[in-house]
């Protein structure tokens, strides 16, 4: 029903002559006969909750015609059920079902010379040249986008339950962390929990000990932990679609040093600064603005930054994006060329760092220091609402929880 409601409300939104045609992904293959596995295309799963590969959804506000794999009893018992035709209107709520390889020949009879046809030519389907031959497409995801952007109850619990079990997972990996441990036997700390728990990661997690933190893309995760390094996890969850996203960065030993301390702090009051500026009416760029300025303020402040080192040498990313069925969820920043204003409803990432490579121009003390705090938070009409919040980010009650 959810997914009738959202075609409902994008139709709204659109033209009155409005065809939409919304594709999903194909498998993808790994290697050999092998496939990755299969994670539907997001805007697809939202507006159809439909979950099998190579299928396309089309809907005006007369119709809704979804096609999809056709039924086939030796694929079936390979590699799984299949919805198939004949089952998927009363399943998916649609008028009419077709099998997919009929879709070329169905287009010309969906559309009239007074059709506007909405599509994104965005999907690994290899369909898309019959809709992209098409005339006067216009493009759908700003619309959608919207919608997307603010998300509603259900989704909310999503993202909440999402958040939680990365939280948990994040906490395991603090709890059983020691010097001489591998990189990679944390990150399976993550891959049980959210197995365990019906779901996936939402992104290829970072487990970066050391100076592997200052990549900001880590992802081999296979090296040792050493004492008196820090570690930076960043790693979140992806569960019914919604993703989490989240980073802690704590002492492998369980203790910060005085340098990683002062650092540590910096980022700390950043990442504050920033969600205190997440809040209905307040320009989305401001949480960028207070981070930068309050990093600035720090570095400068114990002699890091000056004439010859800037600000973005040490801090090269920016301070947030939307999450969602995305982990960098669509949605615009920015509207007619003006940084936008929050409401209620949406889901933005906090996520200052500071990098602190080997540089002879820096004391040795402060080298190799790469940390990021980074949590989700919702928009709500008085302020907003951290989902991560449990998290615990202090330095004393990182100690605390890494003593017991
Ligand atoms: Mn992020």
């Amino acid at each position: 029903m959810i997914h009738q409601k959202r075609r409902k409300e994008l139709l709204s939104r659109l033209d009155d002559n409005a065809l939409v045609i919304v594709c999903t992904n194909a498998e993808l293959q790994r290697n050999a006969d092998c496939t990755f596995p299969f994670r539907p295309d997001s805007s697809f799963w939202y507006l159809t909750g439909f979950t099998e590969p190579d299928a396309i959804a089309v809907f005006s506000k007369k119709n809704y015609s979804i096609f999809l794999r056709p039924k086939d009893k030796t694929k079936e018992i390979w590699n799984g059920k299949r919805l198939g035709a004949e089952a998927a209107p009363s399943t998916l709520l649609a008028d009419n079902a077709y099998s997919i390889e009929l879709f070329a020949d169905q287009l010309d009879t969906l559309i009239d010379d007074e059709t506007v046809l909405y599509y994104d030519n965005n999907s690994t389907n290899s369909l898309h040249e019959d809709i992209a031959s098409a005339d006067g497409i216009k493009p759908l995801l700003p619309h959608l986008s919207e919608m997307r952007l603010v998300k509603d109850a259900k989704e909310m619990e999503n993202m909440q339950f999402s958040a939680d079990l990365a939280v948990n997972a994040h906490v395991q990996a603090m709890t059983n962390v020691k010097p001489g441990m591998f990189e990679y036997e944390i990150a399976a700390l993550f891959d049980a929990e959210f197995k365990r728990n019906n779901s996936t990661h939402a992104y290829t997690p970072i487990v970066a000990g050391g100076a592997n933190a200052c990549v900001l893309h880590y992802i081999e995760n296979n090296e040792v932990l050493k004492d008196g390094d820090l570690l930076l996890i960043d790693a979140g969850c992806e569960t019914e679609g919604y993703a989490s996203d989240i980073t802690r960065t704590f002492p492998v030993n369980g203790r910060f040093s005085e340098a990683q301390k002062q650092i540590y702090s910096i980022v700390l009051d950043a990442q504050k600064g920033a969600i205190n500026c997440l809040k209905p009416g307040e320009k989305v760029n401001k949480a960028h603005d207070t981070a930068c300025s309050i990093i600035s303020n720090g570095l400068i402040g114990l002699g890091i930054i000056n004439d010859d080192l800037p600000l973005n040498e040490f801090y090269m990313h920016n301070t947030g994006h939307w999450l969602g069925l995305d982990v960098h969820d669509c949605g615009q920043y920015k509207l007619n060329d003006e940084h936008r204003h929050f409401e209620a409803g949406m889901i933005m990432t906090v996520e200052p760092g500071i990098y602190i490579r080997k540089n002879d121009k820096i004391d040795p003390m402060y080298w190799n220091i790469g940390i990021r705090i980074e949590d989700d938070v919702l928009i709500t009409e008085s302020g907003n609402k951290v989902l991560t919040q449990s998290l615990v980010k202090e330095i004393d009650d990182i100690e605390n929880l890494m003593r017991k």
